[in-house]
Formats: structure tokens, C-alpha cells, sequence
């Protein structure tokens, strides 16, 4: 019997996961938010999560530290996706990419004006490739967390930023000029792993699927 690995990163991906995981019969049996453990044991004894940063989870999986895991659109672009099996877009974790800007700031005056434009963000292959393909020349400032405070500092004319609610950039005074794409979290799987564990991964994959919205 070999153990499976995935990996799940804190917070809404977590939680969003566990009805899936229920779906095929596994239920973590430790509470992350009260437990210092970054490996958790689950009710199946050949399975367990490991977790880490969201960011992080494409890289676990495709060195094999996980077998497989749910990471967002957004890090599995960052990341470039080698390595990475990608079954299932598992429609959690939803937002979109957007660019946001000071309130007052003519965005559209600057693009259209072929202005420079100071982009932060911790998105930047995602940022490149938007501004890219408007022909828009942009300086890049790479930053990894409060992208919102790099207009109000004047670090930046723009971010690049995943908004849900928008409640964010409301509460600082920013304004959403454009949304670049809409991110959902997929389930991804170690290429090598597919084929080594087939038929438990199968199991997995299978059962996440039926429990999607669209069955
Ligand atoms: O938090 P940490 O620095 O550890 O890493 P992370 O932010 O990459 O991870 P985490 O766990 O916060 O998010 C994991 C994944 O959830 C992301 O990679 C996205 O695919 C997805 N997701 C869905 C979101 C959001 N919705 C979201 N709203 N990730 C982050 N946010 C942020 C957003 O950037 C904003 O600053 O939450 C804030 C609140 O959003 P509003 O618009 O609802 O106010
Ligand atoms: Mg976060």
C-alpha cells in the first residue's frame, strides 16, 4: 500500500477541499488552524495532507514532494505548470486577476497616451503577458504581499491583485480598471505519481469529479 500525499495550502483552499475529499471518503482528522502539524493524517491510512503555501503547492507537486494537490490558476501560471498533470478545474476559491489603481488616476488617459505605467504586483508572468499584449510599456516592481499600499505610497501607478469581493481595494481607495482573466483553483497531479499510483490517484480524481457542479 503507498501513501498519498496531497498538498493543500491554509485557509479557503483547505476548506473548500474538504467537501471534495469527503466525496471520496476522506476526512482529515486534525484541524489545521488549531494544530501546528504541517502533515496531517486523514482516516485512510495511505493518505495525508501536507500543508503549504499557496504558492508553493505547484512546486511540492512536481518534485514529487506531494503527489498531487489543489492549487489556484493564478500560482500554477506563476509557476509555468511543468511536471504538473492538470485533471480537473475544481471551481473553488474563485476571484478574478484584475489591475486597480489610486482613485483619481487617469488609467485610461496613461494607456492611451502610451505612458509608462509602474506596475506592482505579486503576479508578474500574469501581469507581463496582459500588458504585453495591449502594447502597454510597463516598469515592474515584484512584490509578495499589501500590493494596495504601493499606490497610495506612490511605489506604483497600478497593481495587479486578485479581487473576490472588492471590499479590499474599496477599503484603500482603489479603483478596478480592468480584469485580466478569472481564477479558480484546479486539482493538479506529479506526472510520474499518475503512473506509479494509478489506480489510488484514479480514485481520487474520479471522485472529486463527480462532486463537481457539473457531475
Ligand atoms: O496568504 P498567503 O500569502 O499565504 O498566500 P496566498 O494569498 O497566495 O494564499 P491564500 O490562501 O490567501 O489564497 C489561495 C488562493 O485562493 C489564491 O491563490 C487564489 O487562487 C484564491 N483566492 C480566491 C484568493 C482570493 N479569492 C482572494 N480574495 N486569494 C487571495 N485573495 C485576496 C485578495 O488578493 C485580496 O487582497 O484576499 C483579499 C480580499 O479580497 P476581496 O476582494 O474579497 O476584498
Ligand atoms: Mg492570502
Amino acid at each position: 500500500m503507498s501513501m498519498i500525499t496531497l498538498a493543500l495550502s491554509k485557509g479557503r483552499i483547505f476548506d473548500e477541499t474538504l467537501p471534495l475529499l469527503a466525496a471520496a471518503g476522506i476526512t482529515v482528522t486534525e484541524d489545521p488552524e488549531k494544530s501546528r502539524k504541517l502533515i496531517l493524517p486523514t482516516n485512510q491510512p495511505d493518505v495525508r495532507v501536507v500543508l503549504v503555501r499557496a504558492t508553493d503547492v505547484p512546486t511540492y507537486v512536481q518534485y514529487g514532494g506531494a503527489d498531487l494537490g489543489v492549487a489556484g490558476k493564478d500560482s500554477l501560471i506563476e509557476h509555468g505548470g511543468q511536471g504538473l498533470f492538470r485533471p480537473l478545474d475544481l471551481q473553488i476559491a474563485k476571484c478574478r486577476v484584475s489591475v486597480a489603481v489610486r482613485a483619481g488616476f487617469d488609467y485610461q488617459g496613461a494607456v492611451t497616451q502610451g505612458s509608462r505605467l509602474m506596475v506592482a504586483t505579486k503576479y508578474t508572468s500574469i501581469a507581463r503577458d496582459f500588458f504585453a499584449s495591449k502594447g502597454v510599456h510597463v516598469d515592474m516592481i515584484k512584490l509578495y504581499g499589501s500590493m494596495e499600499l504601493a499606490p497610495l505610497t506612490g511605489l506604483a501607478d497600478a497593481i495587479v491583485d486578485l479581487v473576490s469581493t472588492g471590499n479590499t481595494l474599496r477599503a484603500n481607495h482603489l479603483v478596478e480598471v480592468e480584469q485580466i482573466m478569472d481564477i479558480s483553483s484546479h486539482l493538479v497531479v506529479n506526472q510520474a505519481a499518475l503512473k506509479l499510483k494509478q489506480a489510488p490517484l484514479k480514485r481520487i480524481i474520479d471522485a472529486f469529479a463527480s462532486a463537481l457542479p457539473q457531475g
